[in-house]
């Protein structure tokens, strides 16, 4: 650290210069993450200082938590869903699994999850000392419903479904997983990091959530899709007296028992997530979404117009190619079975799209 603080004209003109070397989201296609909502951005600034983790001291703000946990629970077919607002799809994910754990003391715990998972699960594994099942995928790029079947035993704890898959934007069978998860009497956590704020906006939604009995618990992060700042991510579950397990004590503080990973927790992302959500409406998301699904097209049809085809029709906002290269200034990213991935969140603009096909096209010519 300095000895003398630095003049602040100083610091600014060093700060300003390190984040002139960050990318703007304008020419970034490989993002899960999207510029915050300006609603969110100015409600961030309003809760900057209050912490959840100690929620006696921020009622107002912990009551907003228990909003979001509301609206997200009612939009997941569940408004008295349990949860709470972790960091992200990572801390929802392990959360569950530890509750999952929990739930089913085995000597040598298992959990099935697809081959599509988020790294978050091996963290989560890792972690909880869980053996990781890897179930297979079909042609379709979803979990093989019936092979994850196959790989349970007296020792799964839990079973996993994807809903949005980070790398193919696919919707795993959760109806069949669903079926599965209540004839095993195993736990059923959906991932839906991502497609938890896509799938209730399209058209003609696939049951995912709570409304399918087998449905334990999941993951819905609004610092993706829900355009707040980060961190926003939300676990819920179908009971919410699973949270008890995972309880400790916390005797000085102004709540006694604490079920939350993190100790201090930020207001001001929780906040702003629920503000995005009272200001848009569900109106306002289905306008956001089906703009992202439309562009996502746009974008497929234009690839293959350059002869890149997709790699699949995906259920959620995401495109994948079979295509080498990226135009000079472009960031997509590259699946690990080497096809080209965009993902077409909200800055993600027609006009982006255009640009982006335009420069796609020059480097063929
Ligand atoms: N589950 C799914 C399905 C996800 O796609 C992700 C993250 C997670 C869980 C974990 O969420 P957190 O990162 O919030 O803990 N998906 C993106 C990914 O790994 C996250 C991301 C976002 C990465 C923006 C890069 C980026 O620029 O690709």
């Amino acid at each position: 650290m300095r000895e003398v603080g630095c003049p602040e004209e100083d610091l600014f003109s060093f700060l300003s210069s390190k984040r002139r070397e960050d990318l703007g989201y304008r020419n970034i296609l490989s993002s899960m993450c999207t510029p915050p909502h300006p609603i969110a951005a100015r409600v961030h600034a309003m809760f900057l200082e209050t912490n959840l983790g100690d929620p006696g001291l921020f009622p107002g703000t912990a009551a907003l938590e228990d909003l979001l946990i509301r609206r997200l629970g009612a939009l997941m077919h569940h408004p008295d869903a349990g949860g709470y607002a972790t960091s992200g799809g990572t801390e929802s994910n392990i959360q569950a699994l530890r509750i999952a754990k929990k739930l089913k003391p085995v000597k040598s715990p298992n959990v099935v999850i697809p081959a599509s998972g988020h790294f978050s699960f091996t963290k989560a594994c890792d972690i909880l000392g869980l053996e990781m099942r890897t179930a297979p995928l079909d042609a379709g790029f979803r979990m093989d419903a019936e092979a994850a079947d196959g790989l349970i035993d007296d020792n799964t704890i839990a079973i996993v479904g994807v809903v949005g898959t980070t790398e193919y934007g696919m919707v795993d069978p959760i109806g069949r997983l669903s079926e599965i998860a209540l004839e095993r009497g195993v736990f059923l956590h959906i991932d839906a990091a991502f497609g938890g704020m896509v799938v209730p906006f399209l058209d003609n939604p696939v049951p995912f959530d709570f409304s399918l009995p087998g449905v334990s618990s999941i993951s819905v992060d609004p610092h993706k899709m829900g355009m707040s700042t980060i961190p926003a991510g939300c676990l819920l579950t179908r009971n919410p007296e699973w949270f008890a397990c995972l309880n400790v004590d916390t005797p000085y503080l102004t709540v006694k028992k604490e079920c939350t990973l993190a100790g201090t927790r930020p207001g001001a992302s929780v906040a702003a997530a629920v503000a995005v959500l009272e200001y848009l409406g569900r109106d306002g998301m289905r306008a956001v979404v089906a703009g992202c699904m439309e562009n996502c097209r746009r974008l497929i049809e234009g690839m293959e117009t350059l002869g890149y085809p997709r790699a699949v029709t995906p259920d959620v906002n995401v495109a994948t190619f079979s295509c080498g290269r990226a135009p000079p200034g472009w960031r997509v990213s590259t699946t690990r079975n080497g096809h080209m991935r965009i993902v077409c969140m909200p800055h993600v603009t027609r006009d982006v799209i255009e640009r982006f096909l335009a420069d796609m096209g020059d480097i063929d010519a």
